[in-house]
């Protein structure tokens, strides 16, 4: 098995984390692509639970070399702070090897991103304010600052004062701030060069020889699907390609090295920040699947919105990411119902869609078809093997698996390490 892609197949959250430390102890590499510390996986060891932004999930097994891609967006303070509070819990951080080409998130973006969203009121995406969508912004109008460009002094001045130059009319003339100045950024970014300067390589390269020398590559993404800029729902999207294509671009892997995409999917949906969601329940069910689900965002702390499975988006997400197979996550949550909905088309202007509809419009005013599925009430957080999963809880797996158009290799039954049952 040469290179594998893990992404999410719904709106982010379904499990990456946990499923990317899950495959550590058979991959070499873990390599994340895209995105920055927008992301948080957690991932629970025993009786220990880590909550990762920016760094692979990988960095948790001892014998993965973690990679942070050209595809990524990096927020220098938040890395630093990140590998030192994974030191400070005896977590060697040491073989993490970091992308030149990746570019940089700044103060100016970060303040970019809080502005416009204010700005947008009603509208606004629900970011994270993490600085994403500007710092990716500046990379496609070729005005960003990349990690490389850290250690010389002097194309690094011009690079912010370049890129400063609009920011700062914009965030007086336009949104009433203050200006910020070149030189603060620069002594701060200048300050991060030493810090970052051991963990620097030319990522592509390394990947290649290690795929040459029979090395195994787990290329894992962040948010999901449907937060993919263009294959999500546009324009309440983050700002880069979280689906499987963007894996080759953002670690420079070509994708005849790929031969395994695994989606992660949760037995239910949930999406953080704005934008259309077919089968969100705002009753007593979507509570009770935010509390027991334990659904709330890693790096922002917001309440995500929840509603039952969508097969429409399960289907959607085996299309645009070539899936191989799926990792159904969570399915103890649902443990209780005597009755769970699946959503299995969507009714459009009085027309039942089976697929995801490519017009935004159509896709805020479709109402979901349910079919009801037998729930179970045995407690499944021991079950080892499918067969030790209820009769109902077994149905619901094989059809949602029919529904999804690829099959389901591995199911959550828990968010500790061991709680997963693997099919083989
Ligand atoms: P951004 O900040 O520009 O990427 O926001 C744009 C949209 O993307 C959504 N987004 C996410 N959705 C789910 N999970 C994410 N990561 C965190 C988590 C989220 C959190 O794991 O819980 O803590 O709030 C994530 N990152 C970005 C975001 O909600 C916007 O809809
Ligand atoms: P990611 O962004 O896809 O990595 O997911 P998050 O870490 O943001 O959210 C998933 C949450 O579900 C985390 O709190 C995990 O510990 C938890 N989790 C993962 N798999 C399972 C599972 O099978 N069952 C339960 N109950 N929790 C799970
Ligand atoms: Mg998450």
């Amino acid at each position: 098995m040469p290179a594998l892609v893990l992404v999410g197949a719904q709106w982010g959250d379904e499990g990456k984390g946990k499923a990317t430390d899950l495959l550590g102890g058979s991959v070499d590499y873990v390599v994340r692509y895209q995105g920055g510390n927008n992301a948080g996986h957690t991932v629970v060891i025993g009786d220990q639970k880590y909550a990762l932004h920016l760094l692979p999930s990988g960095i948790l097994s001892p014998n993965v070399v973690p990679v942070i891609g050209n595809g990524v967006v990096i927020d220098p303070g938040v890395l630093l702070s990140e590998l030192q509070g994974l030191n400070d819990r005896g977590i060697d951080t040491s073989k993490l090897l970091i992308s030149g080409n990746a570019h940089l998130i700044t103060p100016y973006h970060r303040t970019l991103d809080k502005v416009t969203e204010r700005f947008l009121g009603k509208r606004r995406i629900g970011t994270t304010g993490r600085g994403i969508g500007p710092a990716y912004a500046d990379k496609i109008n070729r005005v960003g600052i990349r990690v490389q460009d850290l250690f010389d002094e002097s194309i690094l001045r011009q690079k912010i004062e370049a890129a400063l130059h609009d920011k700062n009319q914009l965030l007086v003339k336009l949104y009433n701030r203050r200006a910020i100045p070149a030189d603060l950024v620069l002594e701060e970014y200048l300050g991060y060069a030493d810090k970052i300067k051991p963990y620097l390589a030319d990522t592509t390269l390394v990947l290649d020889e290690a795929l040459k020398a029979g090395k195994v590559v787990l290329l894992e993404g962040g948010q999901g699907t449907l937060l993919d800029v263009d294959h999500g729902t546009y324009p309440f999207v983050t700002s880069s390609n979280p689906t499987s294509g963007g894996a080759c671009t953002g670690s420079g892997i070509g994708p005849t090295k790929i031969d395994r995409v695994i989606g992660i999917l949760k037995a239910y949906t949930t999406r953080v920040g704005s934008g259309p969601f077919p089968t969100e329940l705002l009753d007593a069910d979507g509570e009770a699947l935010r509390r027991i689900g334990g659904e709330r965002g890693v790096t922002t702390g917001r309440d995500r919105r929840c509603g039952w499975f969508d097969a429409v988006i399960a289907r959607y997400a085996t299309r645009v990411n070539g899936l191989t197979d799926f990792f159904l996550t969570k399915l103890d949550v649902l443990t209780g119902w005597e009755q769970i909905p699946v959503c299995v088309a969507y009714e459009i202007d009085g027309q039942r869609v089976e697929e995801l509809p490519y017009n935004q419009s159509d896709f805020h005013h479709a109402k979901p078809i349910y079919e009801n599925l037998p729930g179970w009430s045995e407690d499944i957080s021991k079950a080892k093997t499918f067969a030790d999963l209820p009769k109902n809880a077994q149905a619901y797996v094989k059809a949602l698996e029919e529904m999804s158009g690829a099959p389901i290799s591995a199911i959550g039954v828990g968010p500790g390490r061991t709680e997963t049952i693997e099919i083989n």
